[in-house]
């Protein structure tokens, strides 16, 4: 931590007793210097020396840096019935800087690792962030990582019922089909392929002849949000840039028997589970057009329940939203670690907060009014509104609360909403403030006793 910008955003204009403040500084500083395993949370220039050597311990697993965070999730969803479990994958790359322990082999100019993460959001329409229930970091990409984080988020919940799991194309695997119905977990996963189906009508082998047939259709407006360009040509394909706009989907639905593909051993010949078709009947012109064929165990008996798939099936985009956070937010490709091991504590580390940035800025957006200190960790509040850059309301609302944050990162409102960059560098400049106040806090304590 930089000693001059402590004493001036905050030791010494906030604590005016003179002794306290220098005492504050110089413990600061040794913080700074060593940080002790249980003191590692900043991450600005000087610290990052003791940062490396905390996330390089062999000790430290990224497991045990998560489990708290998770365990307060599992606690903000107890209430609810249903909650969704958003499940995907993102490429992490790093600058190819010589051989890194654990990393796989070298390809070109930069090095890979695979985070798949689990993200809990509230399956009642608003699709309110409640944290991560399930997070691994790979050097190779394995398949069975879906399964995996789906066991270890039932298992932390404590059960099968109450989670609706909600997966992209990537997921689309007849055994994982069948090993989540072995295990009576709940799931919406966008299909790939159009499979093979068994039905009575022998004109209907596949799931979208099955789909045409479909006696519950609904209609639905829905608002598509913006996507930029995407790198590389694969992805190109696969997320075409889109302007936000209204669509109008036509959804159906059909209860399928999904036929195992040829050659799979291990797995049940057909299993029994309900199609869902989203498509825009009259696409714009120039516009790349909304087809999602989905696969679910949910019941689609009625037009509210088929609509609920799909609308389960859209907050999915919620953790692509959580994985800008941690890359662009967190800056995480950007740590100079030099072990698989160092970056997946990082992972680990920093996922909790790419969640509380991702809630910052959903509760400014959607709970506009909403009280403000509920945006942000307990006791934050009270530190934000002596650091920030405008005296705070004195009940400040999320959006308040956001732009103070951002501000403090640099943002100036009339560039309009924060970019995750500014909102991540101001979110650091309050944990490190915070956590000078704790020293601070405990310094107090020991001069008055
Ligand atoms: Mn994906």
């Amino acid at each position: 931590m930089d000693n001059k910008v402590v004493e001036g955003e905050f030791v010494g204009a906030r604590l005016r007793d003179e002794r306290l403040s220098k005492r504050l500084v110089s413990l600061a500083a040794r913080v700074a210097m060593d940080p002790s395993a249980s003191f590692p949370t900043s991450l600005t220039e000087a610290e990052l020396e003791g940062a490396y050597r905390f996330f390089s311990n062999k000790k430290v697993q990224p497991e045990a840096i998560l489990e708290p965070h998770v365990r307060q999730t599992v606690q903000r969803l107890a209430t609810a019935d249903v909650t969704l479990a958003l499940h995907d994958t993102t490429t992490l790359s790093f600058r190819n800087e010589g051989q890194r322990e654990g990393f796989g082999s070298l390809t070109g100019k930069s090095q890979q690792l695979w985070t798949h993460a689990t993200l809990a959001v509230k399956a009642d329409g608003t699709r309110c962030p409640l944290g991560l229930l399930a997070l691994s970091t790979e050097s190779e990409i394995r398949h069975e990582r879906w399964f995996e984080n789906i066991e270890r988020a039932n298992a932390n919940v404590g059960g099968s019922r109450q989670l609706v799991h909600v997966m992209d194309r990537e997921a689309d695997d007849y055994a994982l089909f069948s090993q989540l119905i072995a295990n009576e977990a709940r799931f919406v996963i966008r299909l790939q392929h159009d499979r093979g189906v068994e039905a009575d009508d022998s004109a209907v082998t596949r799931i979208t002849e099955a789909l045409s047939r479909a006696v519950h259709v609904a209609e639905r407006e829905v608002l598509l949000t913006p996507r930029g360009t995407n790198k590389g040509s694969k992805a190109k394909k696969v997320h075409p840039a889109r302007k936000k706009r209204l669509a109008n989907l036509s959804i159906a639905g059909a209860a399928v028997t999904v036929r195992c593909p040829a050659g799979r051993r291990g797995v049940p010949k057909t299993l029994e589970l309900h199609a869902v078709r989203a498509w825009e009947a009259s696409p714009l012109p120039g516009e790349p057009s909304v087809e999602w064929l989905l696969l679910t165990s949910e019941p689609i008996d009625d037009v509210d329940q088929l609509l609920r798939v799909v609308d389960w099936y859209r907050a999915r985009w919620t953790i692509e939203e959580f994985f800008k956070a941690l890359k662009t937010g967190c800056a995480i490709e950007k740590r100079q670690l030099e072990s698989f091991h160092a970056f997946s504590n990082a992972v680990g580390f920093f996922a909790p907060i790419a969640w509380q940035l991702l809630l910052l800025r959903h509760r400014a957006h959607h709970e506009t009014d909403a009280d403000g200190a509920a945006s942000l960790p307990d006791g934050m509040l009270e530190v934000l509104r002596h650091v920030a850059r405008k005296p705070l309301p004195e009940r400040p609302t999320a959006k308040d609360v956001l732009l103070a944050v951002a501000a403090l990162g640099g943002h100036l409102k009339r560039n309009g909403d924060p970019g995750w960059q500014t909102l991540g560098r101001g979110y650091d400049k309050l944990r490190d403030a915070a956590e000078v106040w704790a020293i601070a806090a405990r310094v107090m304590r020991n001069d008055q006793s």
